[in-house]
């Protein structure tokens, strides 16, 4: 009788301190999300890339990650004294002012989900795991 109750207490005080430790390993640990790179004025095809994310880290530093592991993707900004970093090429293909051209940045959350137009740029968007970035060439 005293021992069962003793194994039950000691079993239950066990789960509780696992619980939290798992948890905490989910939240911080790596997560993917989905990169789409789609050209809607030159139609070329659409590629995607599988990035790293760390636990609330910004868009920025999961394509600086991606950058530095696959040759095949690169990008470069620059600096907006107001607004931070501004997508200024993706693989090479870069906005021109004159020509109305930008790279905009659009989230497909979660499967199938609905496409949104984040309010802030590369430097300020936190992705959601299993979020697909979009990153579409277009006109404005
Ligand atoms: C016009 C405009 C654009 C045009 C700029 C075209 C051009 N070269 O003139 C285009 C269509 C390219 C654009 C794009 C985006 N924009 Co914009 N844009 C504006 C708008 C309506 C006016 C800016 C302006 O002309 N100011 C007057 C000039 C004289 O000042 P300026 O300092 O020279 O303006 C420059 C900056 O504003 C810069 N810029 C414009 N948008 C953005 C966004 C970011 C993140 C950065 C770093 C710089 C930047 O481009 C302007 C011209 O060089 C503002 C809203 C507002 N009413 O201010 C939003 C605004 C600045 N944009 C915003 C956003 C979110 C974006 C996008 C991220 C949207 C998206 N999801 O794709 C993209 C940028 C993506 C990328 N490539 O990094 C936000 C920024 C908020 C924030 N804290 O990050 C604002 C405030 C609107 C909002 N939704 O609240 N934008
Ligand atoms: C490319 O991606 C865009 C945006 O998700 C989508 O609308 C389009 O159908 C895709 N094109 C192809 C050929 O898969």
């Amino acid at each position: 009788m005293m021992s069962m109750m003793t194994i039950a207490s000691f079993l239950s005080a066990a789960l509780l301190l696992l619980v939290p430790g798992i948890l905490t390993e989910k939240a911080y640990g790596p997560n993917l999300i989905e990169l789409t790179i789609v050209n809607s004025i030159s139609n070329a095809p659409n590629e995607t890339y599988s990035a790293d994310m760390v636990f609330r880290g910004i868009l920025l530093g999961a394509m600086r990650r991606l950058q530095e592991t696959n040759s095949d993707f690169k990008f470069t900004y620059t600096e907006d004294p107001n607004y931070g970093p501004f997508l200024e090429s993706v693989n090479g293909v870069a906005g021109v002012n004159a020509e109305h051209t930008y790279w905009e940045l659009l989230v497909q959350t979660g499967e199938n989900g609905p496409v949104i137009r984040p309010d802030v740029g590369i430097g300020c968007y936190i992705p959601e795991p299993n979020d697909r970035i979009i990153l579409k060439f277009t006109k404005w």
